[in-house]
């Protein structure tokens, strides 16, 4: 029989049973009396009250009827009141007591078994399931616990790294820094520099334009002096034309004075046959070296012979200087002689030897061939100082050579390099152009000299004043000196044989 059979008989039972129950209840106390019957059932006890069957026997078929529901019950025997009849309800009460004591039994242990059963099911379940989520929350913490560390890992390494980065960092930014304010210093150097460059470039420029300035005076005076001197020129060709005419008359009366001359000589040869005057032999000298040597020692003016030759020329001799025995081929003391001169003037030579005057480069170039000579220069300023650039070696070339300079073995208080253009210069003049520039030297800073291009000296320019001082290009200088503005008042070129 399954678990709703048995529910089924069991409802069945408790109702005959309640049935039972419920009219020894109405009964009252006077069932006391009445026949009981009574089931142990564990620590419950239940008491049957039993009916009275007093003349009252119900129908075979009522009672069939009333108890439908036991139709498996053994059918109700035949009354056969008292003790049978009782005694077959006994029996069958005994037969449902135990039936529903097994029943109830039973349905205990089932009901236990189902409950454990489904408690077990349900905690196996719910322990399954949990344990599943926990399993599954634990490989997932499991997961996350490994993703996190690899972040973490990440991180780390990115930290690292960074903190590596920022450290390089912070090296490269101190190296620049430094290279910065190294850089900084430098700019400033060369600020400070450039500042005394274009301090001095100004410095230069006010120079030049000052220079500019005295150029342009100069030029504005010689253009003046031009004008002068082309009027002078053309005056002196009236002159000229009128001493050309006079100069006829002059000639006429020259020839008759002649007459007379001679008429005079011949007087005076007459008058003197008988005692003739003694011839007074001027004393003529190859050099103003050879004077000293024969003892004339007195600085003037003496005669000397060209050599190989009977022609002379007069010279000054410095028979003071250093020992003495100089012929002086060039003075100057006043600017009182004009030395802007010609070739031809220059060959011959000109002024006056007891003043200003050049002895001509002729002789000289005769004389120093002859032998060795030195070239001393004197020079002397405005302020009275006083300085000499000496030459150890002194030549001068033919003129088919243009003059040129040999010079060597320089020395002196006029600068400690020489003022003298390089050795093997020609000489120029305002009428021969022999320099080695594009322009004319000798126009330009006018005179005779050793012109290079143009170079540093040039003793034979214009004679200035001692103020003002500007620099003038075509006035006398001697650079290497005292610069190329500074005054010369006199100058003197000597020579003298070099073992003299
Ligand atoms: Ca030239």
């Amino acid at each position: 029989m399954g678990a709703g059979g048995a529910l089924l008989w069991l409802v069945g039972a408790a109702w005959a049973a309640m049935v039972l129950g419920l009219g020894s209840h109405l009964k009252g106390k006077e069932s006391l009396d009445r026949p009981q019957h009574q089931v142990q059932h564990g620590p419950c006890s239940y008491t049957f009250l039993l009916p009275e069957l007093g003349g009252c026997y119900p129908s075979t078929a009522e009672y069939q009827v009333s108890n439908s529901l036991q139709r498996d019950a053994p059918s109700v025997p035949e009354p056969k009141w008292p003790a049978k009849r009782l005694q077959q309800l006994e029996n069958i009460m005994e037969n449902n007591t135990q039936w529903l004591q097994k029943l109830e039994s039973y349905i205990q242990e089932n009901a236990k078994m189902e409950l454990a059963e489904i408690q077990f099911n349900t905690v196996q379940n719910h322990t399954a399931a949990i344990l599943e989520i926990g399993s599954s929350l634990l490989s997932q913490t499991a997961e996350q616990t490994r993703k996190l560390t690899d972040v973490e890992m990440q991180v780390l390494n990115q930290t690292s790294r960074l903190e590596i980065q920022l450290l390089e960092n912070s090296l490269s930014t101190n190296k620049l820094e430094k290279q910065l304010l190294l850089q900084t210093q430098e700019i400033n150097k060369l600020q400070e520099k450039n500042s005394f460059l274009e301090k001095k470039v100004l410095d230069v420029e006010a120079k030049h334009e000052e220079e500019l300035h005295g150029i342009k005076a100069e030029k504005l005076e010689m253009q003046s002096l031009l004008s002068k001197q082309t009027q002078l020129i053309w005056e002196l060709e009236q002159h000229l034309a009128i001493a050309s005419a006079n100069n006829t008359v002059l000639q006429r009366q020259q020839a008759s004075l002649m007459d007379t001359v001679h008429q005079l000589l011949s007087l005076v040869s007459q008058c003197n046959q008988i005692s003739p005057a003694p011839q007074e032999e001027q004393k003529v000298f190859r050099d103003c070296g050879a004077a000293y040597k024969l003892g004339l020692t007195a600085s003037g003016v003496y005669t000397l012979r060209f050599p190989n030759s009977t022609a002379t020329t007069r010279a000054f001799c410095d028979m003071e200087t250093s020992g003495g025995g100089w012929t002086v081929i060039q003075h100057r003391k006043d600017g009182s002689v004009d030395f802007h001169r010609t070739w031809k003037e220059y060959k011959h030579g000109f002024g006056s030897p007891s003043g200003e005057y050049w002895l001509g480069n002729d002789f000289i170039h005769r004389l120093t061939t002859q032998g060795s000579y030195s070239l001393r220069i004197q020079l002397r300023d405005w302020d009275s100082n006083e300085a000499y650039s000496l030459y150890g070696h002194f030549q001068l070339g033919s003129e088919e050579h243009l003059y040129r300079l040999h010079v060597r073995d320089y020395s002196g208080t006029a600068g400690r390099t020489s003022s003298l253009s390089p050795p093997g210069t020609a000489f120029s003049t305002k009428d021969a152009d022999n320099d080695r520039c594009g322009c004319k030297c000798a126009q330009m800073a006018t005179g005779g000299w050793w012109f290079d291009a143009c170079g540093p000296s040039n003793l034979n320019g214009i004679y200035y004043p001692a103020s003002p001082a500007t620099v003038r290009y075509n006035g006398m200088k001697w650079h290497y000196w005292k610069g190329p503005s500074h005054r010369l008042k006199a100058t003197t070129l000597m020579i003298r044989a070099a073992d003299f």
